[in-house]
């Protein structure tokens, strides 16, 4: 495996970073999860325009150009050969000394991407469908580093998913402060009742989840509904006609047990089953191409 550091590939023994970087010591940093489906990269410039916008937001300056990081990482999976792959892209604020103060960080921010196989939920799981509780950890409040930023402070995540694991489950939900829904640790969250698709708004404290928007295109084009973007409690969860995730490693999958409540049938619902083919569909048929692009230097 070759993997990409500020300019240069590693083998993955000897790809390392300082122990002073900032993303190390602090978690200052950002990152994205991104997949390739046969050979093309799904949504490359939409990840890239959230990695972006995280950097701004945390007064991050790239250390390359959108351009040229999307050449790196093309060329991260076309020398791994992968066709089908998950691309971790993580930009650190780098070397700094062991104080807060960013401007320390004076050699400037470090990227690195590592381009490997996919591990997917088993196929069976689209079918039967996930089995959720919700977290006792909250989602961070939109007066904090807001959960729109992909930062390296995966904690609260990492946390809530030990809880779901703990509790027999697949994913967690975690609450907002107001008590209201807001997303999984590692994924968004749709629910159906009455034919309408709703999703909680990012005024809700959610990562604007690149499967999100997907999804909620897709929606409307071939099922033509439109979804529904409000705050809701999980009582509307409990008495769902159908809950389903979006998210770059999962995609599309049903949610069909939450706290112990069954969603529906218990089993993945005829609308999220449509969903899920139509992802499927779309996410095969698009993408920006690995192999066919000529390396840029
Ligand atoms: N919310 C959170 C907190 C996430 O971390 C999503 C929503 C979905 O966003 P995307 O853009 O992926 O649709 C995420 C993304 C994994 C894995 O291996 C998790 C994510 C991305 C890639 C891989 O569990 N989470």
């Amino acid at each position: 495996m070759k993997i990409y550091i500020d300019g240069k590939f590693y083998d993955k023994n000897d790809a390392k970073i300082s122990v002073f970087d900032h993303g190390v010591l602090y978690g200052d940093g950002i990152f994205e999860g991104i997949r390739a489906y046969n050979g093309r990269v799904f949504r490359l410039d939409d990840h890239l325009q959230r990695l972006e916008e995280s950097a701004n937001a945390i007064l991050l300056k790239l250390p390359m150009t959108l351009k040229e990081i999307e050449t790196a990482a093309l060329e991260t999976v076309r020398l791994n050969g992968l066709k089908d792959a998950y691309i971790r892209l993580v930009v650190t604020r780098g070397v700094g000394d062991l104080g807060l103060d960013m401007r320390k960080c004076r050699q400037g921010a470090s990227i690195f991407i590592i381009a490997d196989k996919i591990e997917l939920y088993p196929e069976e799981f689209y079918e039967k469908g996930l089995t959720l509780v919700t977290s006792t950890i909250r989602q961070k409040g939109l007066d904090q580093v807001t959960p729109g930023v992909k930062s390296l402070n995966y904690l609260a995540n990492i946390l809530a998913r030990a809880e779901a694991t703990a509790a027999g489950a697949q994913e967690a939900i975690l609450l907002n402060a107001t008590g209201q829904v807001s997303e999984c640790s590692g994924d968004n969250l749709f629910y159906i009742k009455g034919g309408k698709i709703f999703t909680p708004p990012s005024s809700a404290g959610i990562l604007s989840g690149v499967t999100r928007q997907v999804v909620m295109e897709l929606a409307e084009s071939k099922l033509g509904i439109k979804v529904i973007e409000r705050n809701f409690p999980r009582y509307d969860l409990y008495t769902a006609d159908e809950v389903f995730l979006t998210g770059t490693g999962a995609e599309v999958i049903a949610g069909v047990k939450i706290d112990g409540r069954v969603i529906g049938s218990g089993a993945a619902g005829p609308m999220t089953k449509k969903l899920i083919k139509h992802f499927r569909e779309y996410a095969n048929s698009t993408g920006t191409p690995v192999y066919e692009t000529v390396k840029a230097k």
